[in-house]
């Protein structure tokens, strides 16, 4: 008698396959989600060590810090203008503190910046004491929100501004809250 029975797979089989599939994808891709998230902290935060180290170098050699972000040119574009390049100042050069990585303007104004591994820009702010005496060199990365969460400070640091959003921040590790 003539064997009825069909080779390879029925519609039956196929549909129990890709719903296991779907299952199995549904459980990892948050997880795989969240790997992505940590891995990139974890980069932020060897990015930022590498950001302080430069600072501490362009402190030594120049006797001061750069300069504020200010609501015309973001920290990232600070980083990338007095960080990434070699400086002249009389007959003297200097730097750069930081290698270039990638620069980009993503706000697109003309100036390029050295963006977060979030691809936002950093913060950045020059402390000083109640006497207006240079102490030290703030710089932020706003985390996976790009969110700051407060507003920098000359005198006081970072200041929560009770959002909440400040939580997943990233600070330069010479930043000491007082
Ligand atoms: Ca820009
Ligand atoms: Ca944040």
């Amino acid at each position: 008698m003539h064997s009825s029975k069909k080779s390879g797979f029925s519609l039956l089989e196929i549909l129990v396959v890709i719903g296991i599939l779907a299952v199995l994808l549904a459980i990892l891709l948050p997880a795989l989600a969240r790997v992505g998230v940590t891995s990139r902290v974890s980069v932020a935060k060897a990015q930022m060590g590498t950001i302080v180290m430069g600072l501490a170098k362009y402190q030594e050699e120049l006797r001061s810090y750069p300069p504020d972000n200010s609501p015309t040119s973001n920290g990232s574009e600070v980083i990338a203008s007095y960080l990434t390049r070699r400086i002249s100042v009389g007959s003297s050069s200097y730097g750069p503190y930081v290698q270039s990585g990638t620069l980009y303007d993503k706000d697109g104004n003309g100036h390029s910046e050295y963006l977060t591994p979030f691809t936002k820009p950093y913060y950045c702010v020059r402390l000083v004491d109640q006497k207006n005496v240079e102490r030290g060199f703030l710089v932020v990365d706003a985390g996976p929100d790009g969110k700051l969460g407060g507003t920098l400070d000359p005198v006081n640091g970072f200041v929560q501004d009770g959002s909440g959003f400040d939580k997943d921040n990233i600070y330069g590790p010479s930043y000491l809250s007082q």
